[in-house]
């Protein structure tokens, strides 16, 4: 099989162990022990080798075209002096005859993103449109040679914003959610709130930026991609060569960053792809950090009205609550700004409907928290706004309105510590030395504020294949086709196997990220550890029991005719669960039984799962949406406190503190865990005061299509940030009890920074980022 080993890392991780883990824990570095990632060093030694780094020989360069009007059709396309310049191969354009057909969306069970097919037709659809591809020797030439493509247009009128009279939304009636009559609860409420909070068009930026390397070889076809779901890019450029999915080879060891942005191959991989076939060369394409902007979609600008009644004392009633998101012309992306509105409260009252609205944009994507991460926007920002109509501390509000099971579902909680994260992490804050007037509490010049917010993620699961490999030497491998794009994928699944055949975790090889391994699904949804643990544990129980089978088996085994259930595996041997050093060596008794090596396969389907089913849910995302916990809400929970100081002459706000408490269930490695809560938590921040894609009126170009003009978070903008674990083992979530951790970070940050500016300020922003200009 493919995928490139990975030798987890030396006994550095060990230093992270925390003083509670005990001895055997620390020895073998199992579930739950905090080290580090394996392969850390390896990314930052520049070991690790991303996509683009790949080089078969004679392999070209190409560069796509993108279109510079958002709607109209393109009326010539001369190439001539493009196919003339030096080193150029070929340039591809719709008057080629490159055939490229349509792939399935995500929404049909498919796994593309976005339906469009490029060099099909004239057709322009949104302003930075791949709409041709030049080859040359090398990317320079390519891209000097993409500059002489003379391209006029007919130019139309372009749909841009959504407040356009001519865009028409679309309902999308499956979001709708009617729980108890909230019109007229809401008409019975003493203090009622109302506001329109909206987000911008943001974009996930990744470090290393969109690439492809393609080859063919027949009719075979091998795709070094970075991925977040190998089994998608599979799906999705089969259907758009016209092959079987069978031919197809992803490749995606490592992947720079992703946030939601590489769940699946956009439309410059088709294009290599189609190029590299004609061409009979392989072909290497990267995206510019410009063409990233438009080459995909990022979150999509949203927009909410969010109406909240509660009693006096602080009893909410009813919430209305009305939203839509932006989409392209010819995909329904959604960006679901009720995820949380109905969820996070025990609110008996709720009628909410969202809307998309279709604009010359490309398709939009998802970007870390979609739907949970504006929804919370909404509604943490409301009730800010509603504890200062009713004058009750925000934290007293939410403690008022704590749900005792989901009120959306009417299902109960599988674990559900909320008020736990409340508490915790107001205490870690500080919170009840707040004094509650704004601009009550500053510090010289600077005015400060503090804020919190809750959020909440969901478990979603897929069920994954996982194969262990025991070798003559002893080395033992793990195998999966699920991604680690940085989240630990390979560090946690080494550590499951650990936990099971006592053995150093930092001593297995993880391999991940092709195709040619055992089925996995997205690393999408914050649910592929859940996903992959469940079945590497299995598969390590299993060759648990095979190895210890052997053992009373072999005749020539010290350990011959024994019983199995005095007998253990540990530190590299089957051994009398009370005799270390008794035993027979790992790889002496596979050589005694004259075997090369034992293999052993578990999953998690269903009994009786056909191999071409388990092909089919490991492909399509509709899946994870459906496969949810049965009979329970299972959730991961937060609660977030920030304190901002704002400059009172400038405007300017930065962030001072951050604390936050979350229920992620068992933490299956802590460190991990608080890496990934930070990370979302970072970038929550830059959501909050900085990220803003500006779009052209005129042309429905994104302006600030760089990362020097559109702005993320840095380090100089992050304070020091706490994370206090509030969970417990959930083991009807998952089967190692673990449950979202991944986008769980940034659900309520945003908010929580709004929040505190308010307290700061008096100023309520409504319309992210908060910038300057908004509180001046
Ligand atoms: N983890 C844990 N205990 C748990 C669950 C998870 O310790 N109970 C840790 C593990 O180290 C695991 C990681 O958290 O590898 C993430 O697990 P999970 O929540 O299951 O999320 P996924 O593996 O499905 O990763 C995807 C998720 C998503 S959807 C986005 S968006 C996102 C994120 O991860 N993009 C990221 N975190 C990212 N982190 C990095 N560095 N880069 C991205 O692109
Ligand atoms: Mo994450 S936005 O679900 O890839």
């Amino acid at each position: 099989a493919g995928g490139i080993g990975l030798r987890l890392g030396s006994a550095q991780g060990a230093e992270q162990a925390s003083a509670t883990d005990s001895a055997a824990e620390q020895k073998y570095q199992g579930v739950g022990v905090a080290r580090s990632r394996g392969d850390g060093r390896l990314k930052i030694c520049g070991e690790a080798t991303y996509a683009v780094e790949h080089q078969p020989e004679d392999v070209v360069y190409g560069v796509v075209i993108q279109s510079t009007i958002a709607s109209g059709r393109i009326t010539r396309m001369n190439a001539d002096n493009a196919r003339r310049s030096t080193g150029v191969l070929a340039v591809y354009t719709h008057q080629s005859g490159l055939k490229i057909n349509k792939p399935t969306p995500i929404a049909k069970g498919g796994a593309a993103q976005s339906t469009y097919t490029p060099i099909q037709d004239d057709i322009i659809i949104h302003n930075g449109q791949n709409i041709g591809i030049v080859v040359a020797q090398t990317f320079e030439q390519a891209t000097y040679a993409a500059s002489l493509v003379e391209i006029d247009y007919e130019e139309t009128p372009a749909i841009v914003f959504a407040d356009d009279a001519r865009a028409a939304p679309k309902n999308l009636d499956p979001l709708n959610i009617d729980v108890g009559n909230a019109r007229q609860s809401m008409d019975s409420a003493a203090v009622r709130t109302r506001g329109t909070y909206t987000t911008p068009r943001e974009y996930n930026m990744p470090m290393e930026p969109h690439a492809c390397v393609v080859q063919w070889q027949g009719e075979r076809l091998t795709v070094w991609e970075p991925s977040q779901w190998v089994a998608g890019a599979k799906t999705e450029i089969a259907q758009w060569m016209g092959m079987d999915k069978a031919d197809v080879h992803i490749v995606s060891p490592y992947v720079g960053g992703g946030f939601g942005s590489k769940p699946v191959p956009y439309t410059h991989v088709a294009l290599a792809c189609a190029a590299a076939r004609e061409l009979k060369r392989p072909i290497k394409v990267s995206l510019t950090r410009p063409q990233v902007f438009t080459g995909l979609g990022g979150r999509p600008a949203t927009s909410q009205t969010l109406e909240m009644g509660a009693t006096r004392d602080g009893k909410i009633l009813s919430v209305i609550h009305d939203s839509f998101n932006e989409t392209s012309l010819h995909d329904v992306h959604i960006e679901a700004c009720n995820r949380v509105t109905a969820l996070m409260y025990a609110i008996p009252n709720v009628h909410s409907r969202h809307r998309v609205v279709p604009l010359n944009t490309v398709t939009p994507g998802w970007m870390r928290a979609p739907g949970e991460n504006p929804s919370a926007f909404g509604l943490e920002t409301a009730m800010d706004e509603m504890a200062y109509a009713l004058g009750i501390d925000p934290l007293e509000l939410r403690l008022r309105n704590w749900p005792d099971h989901d009120f959306k579902s009417n299902l109960p909680w599988s674990t559900h510590h909320l008020r736990d994260a409340w508490l915790a992490g107001a205490k870690a804050f500080g919170w009840e030395k707040r004094t509650p007037v704004p601009r009550s509490m500053r510090d010289g010049h600077e005015l400060i504020g503090w804020g919190m917010a809750s959020g909440t993620y969901p478990v979603n699961r897929i069920p994954a294949e996982a194969k262990l490999i025991l070798r003559q030497d002893g080395q033992l491998i793990v195998q999966s086709a699920g991604a680690d794009i940085g989240t630990g994928t390979y560090t946690i699944l080494a550590q499951a196997a650990a936990e099971v055949l006592q053995m150093p975790s930092e001593t297995i090889i993880v391999q991940l990220g092709d195709t040619q391994l055992p089925l996995a699904g997205v690393a999408g949804g914050s649910q592929l550890a859940g996903n992959l643990m469940g079945a590497v544990s299995k598969a390590a129980n299993m060759m648990r029991e095979r190895l210890i089978t052997l053992a009373v088996e072999q005749p020539a085994s010290p350990l011959h005719q024994m019983d199995k259930n005095h007998l253990t595996v540990a530190d590299g041997e089957v051994r009398p669960a009370m005799r270390p050093g008794r035993g027979i060596a790992l790889g002496e008794l596979l050589r005694s039984a004259h075997m090369d090596s034992l293999e052993v396969m578990a999953d998690t389907f269903k009994e009786g799962t056909s191999a071409q089913e388990r092909e089919a849910i490991v492909s399509s995302l509709g899946q994870s949406t459906h496969s949810v916990v049965p009979g329970v809400s299972a959730h991961s929970w937060s609660a977030q406190f920030v304190e901002v100081r704002v400059d009172e002459d400038f405007g300017t706000v930065r962030v001072k503190r951050m604390v936050a408490a979350m229920d992620s269930g068992r933490l299956y490695n802590p460190k991990l865990a608080r890496s990934q809560w930070i990370g979302g938590m970072v970038m929550g921040l830059g959501q909050a005061l900085l990220e803003e894609g500006v779009i052209d009126p005129r042309h429905g170009r994104v302006i600030n299509n760089n990362l020097a003009d559109y702005l993320v978070a840095i380090n100089a903008d992050v304070p020091d940030i706490i994370t206090i674990d509030v969970g417990e083992p959930d083991y009807r979530a998952t089967a190692l009890g673990g449950k979202a951790v991944g986008e769980l970070g940034i659900v309520g940050v945003a908010a929580a920074i709004g929040n505190a500016v308010y307290h700061a300020t008096g100023k309520r922003v409504r319309d992210l980022p908060i910038t300057m200009d908004k509180l001046i």
